[in-house]
């Protein structure tokens, strides 16, 4: 090794610490953090992981998850407070198993708390459930919203008042049994040179519990404007989905999932196309990857998870960074996790 290689791997590391981070929660598993801030305090709404003795298979059936809970700081760094169970599937009378990633709302007094659960027939759906408190408990619609399906529920409320869900995730997530907007229990994929999957996106009705309109597909595009392949497992999408707005630019940020990234891609409306430009987080310990994006008294950070505490794929905790805009509109890379 030379001198040079030397100084830029000790410069590597360096970035690299920066971003090296402990667990939020340490006498719980929890993943998948959906952060928000709400009459200045900071809410995260996570997945509770649990060991229910499920063996590991590609469809997900380990993340057998049955509750919420959520947590709140005053900031990033203050002190972390479970405010227990939030909502529990005992009390959602259509559930059938796996409570995956959720996300949260306010709007006129009200907390919406959105959620993906499989139904008693093994399909996802997209429940809400509501509250006048950020901590839950949160009750829950009698039905799934109408026309959801899929994971990853992520509400962007934009400036205008319009509140806008992004959801789905391929392989366990089921994405691929709806291409033709009818649950077919086959998974079917695109081939290789067409273009992939796309996550969903539909603008909430006023009383943010159903979909005001047809669901539509989020475009990705890449550099030329064409959709990203099927088979760019680098750069398309998985699931994990997240909005946010950055200088009057629309952030849509993702996971790959198989290749463990979270990506971004930026456009000029909520619907998108959004183009894609790259990285934000380099794969963490754990076979997912998952976060959440929010600004706190001018600082942007960036909440996620990796398996630090059990070295086990299901059984996550949660951790923030520092995320850093560029001048240009791009995001620094965070690398959270030195193998
Ligand atoms: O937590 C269960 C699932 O794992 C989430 O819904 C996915 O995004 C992945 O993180």
């Amino acid at each position: 090794e030379n001198e040079d290689t030397v100084a830029e791997e000790e410069a590597a590391a360096q970035t690299d610490s920066e971003y090296l981070t402990e667990p939020l929660v340490t006498d719980m598993y929890t993943a998948d953090p959906s952060a928000h801030v709400f009459d200045g305090r900071i809410y995260i709404y996570p997945s509770h992981d649990i060991d229910a003795g499920v063996p590991e298979k590609d469809d997900g059936s380990h993340f057998d998850m049955r509750d919420y809970h959520v947590y709140s700081m005053d900031s990033v760094g203050g002190k972390i407070t479970d405010h227990g169970v939030a909502l529990d599937i005992k009390d959602v009378p259509w559930a059938g198993r796996q409570m995956w990633a959720p996300d949260a709302a306010f709007k006129d007094g009200t907390y919406y708390f959105y959620f993906p659960v499989k139904d008693k027939n093994d399909v996802f759906r997209i429940g809400v459930a509501t509250s006048t408190s950020p901590t839950g408990p949160f009750k829950p619609q009698p039905e799934p919203i109408a026309k959801s399906y899929s994971i990853d529920p992520a509400v962007y409320m934009d400036n205008d008042g319009n509140a806008y869900m992004y959801f789905g995730g391929i392989w366990g997530g089921q994405l691929q049994r709806w291409s033709t907007g009818q649950y077919n229990p086959n998974d079917e994929y695109p081939a290789d040179d067409q273009p992939a999957l796309m996550p969903k996106v539909a603008r909430l009705s006023p009383d943010m519990t159903g979909f005001a309109e047809e669901v539509r597909d989020v475009q990705i595009l890449d550099e030329n404007g064409k959709p990203l392949l099927a088979g760019d497992n680098e750069r398309r999408f998985f699931e994990a989905a997240w909005v946010h707005k950055y200088n009057g630019k629309y952030y849509f940020s993702y996971s790959t999932g198989d290749t463990h990234n979270i990506a971004f891609a930026v456009g000029d409306s909520p619907y998108g196309p959004f183009t894609y430009k790259g990285v934000l987080l380099n794969p963490v310990q754990g076979w997912t990857n998952h976060h959440s994006i929010v600004e706190k008294d001018g600082k942007w950070y960036l909440f996620y998870h990796d398996t630090q505490l059990s070295g086990k794929t299901h059984l996550r905790n949660i951790k923030v960074t520092e995320l850093k805009h560029r001048p240009d509109g791009s995001i620094e890379t965070i690398t959270a996790y030195n193998p």
